[in-house]
């Protein structure tokens, strides 16, 4: 299994629900953390080649460039799972199935959350994204813009990527506050370690988050909900980390030779 890195509280969470899982099982998992590097992910599925693994599962950083080493497993006749996030290929055989979250519903979802609960007047909106060209950031967005698509009082005024991590989302908030201060009604961070950094930044420019600023997050981590609580930060999307379960399941039936489908969604909700 080749893990991103660890880049927030739903990737550790991820990270030790898919060892267990593992482990519970019986079945040898070879795990490495790219620390968010494509060219370590490649190099770890290489590796992977080389010592003939059953089956092959990562999740990829990003959508793009994965084709070459891809077909390196497919010519090894070793099965590849997506797990976590999808890819961008011309040929679809170079993977078995994908078992993630839909993303774009997620920002759809904090979208139709911004409309039910913050109204009156325009709202200004703050974007903090994630990875660039990863598959969560590219969806989150564009399934929040979708919702508030032709509703001209919601305006995002100021987009740009924090990397998933807090000490990113804490500096681009940072920025934000500094160019626009008190403007800003509300940051949409597409995930929780971002908005716990950002709500730092917000309490140190002397602003209340949760109220001055409203907080709009996704993954619910623990965190999160602590931040909740504090009446910090005021909803966050669920993403579930706990794919390990399935992976393992599909592992061994991908093995058995058992056809799977091409895209298997988690459940989740707000
Ligand atoms: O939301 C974020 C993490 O790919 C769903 O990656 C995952 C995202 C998750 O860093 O916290």
């Amino acid at each position: 299994f080749s893990q991103i890195g660890s880049e927030s509280g739903w990737r550790a969470a991820e990270t030790s629900v898919t060892k267990a899982e593992a482990e519970a099982r019986g079945i040898d998992l070879k795990f490495a953390d790219a620390q968010q590097k494509q060219e370590n992910q490649i190099k770890a599925i290489r590796s992977y080649i080389a010592q003939k693994v059953d089956v092959i599962a990562f999740a990829p950083v990003v959508t793009t460039g994965w084709d070459t080493v891809l077909k390196e497993a497919k010519a090894a006749k070793i099965p590849v799972i997506l797990t976590d996030r999808s890819i961008e290929t011309s040929d679809p055989s170079l993977y078995v199935t994908m078992i993630g979250s839909d993303f774009t519903e997620e920002g759809r979802k904090a979208g139709r959350w911004l409309l039910d609960n913050v109204k009156g007047g325009t709202v200004n909106i703050v974007e903090l994204q994630g990875t660039v060209g990863s598959a969560p950031a590219i969806e989150r967005k564009k399934g929040f813009e979708e919702v508030i698509a032709g509703k001209a009082e919601y305006k995002v005024i100021r987009s740009q990527t924090g990397d998933f991590t807090r000490a990113k989302g804490k500096e681009v908030m940072e920025a934000f506050l500094k160019a626009d201060g008190n403007k800003i009604n509300v940051l949409y961070a597409h995930n929780d370690d971002m908005a716990i950094g950002a709500i730092q930044a917000i309490e140190e420019a002397g602003m209340k988050p949760g109220t001055d600023v409203k907080v709009i997050s996704v993954d619910a981590v623990k965190g999160a909900f602590e931040a909740m609580i504090a009446g910090k930060m005021n909803v966050s999307v669920e993403c579930n980390p706990q794919l390990g379960p399935q992976l393992m399941e599909i592992a061994k039936e991908v093995v058995a030779g058992k056809p799977q489908p091409k895209r298997i969604n988690t459940k989740e909700s707000v």
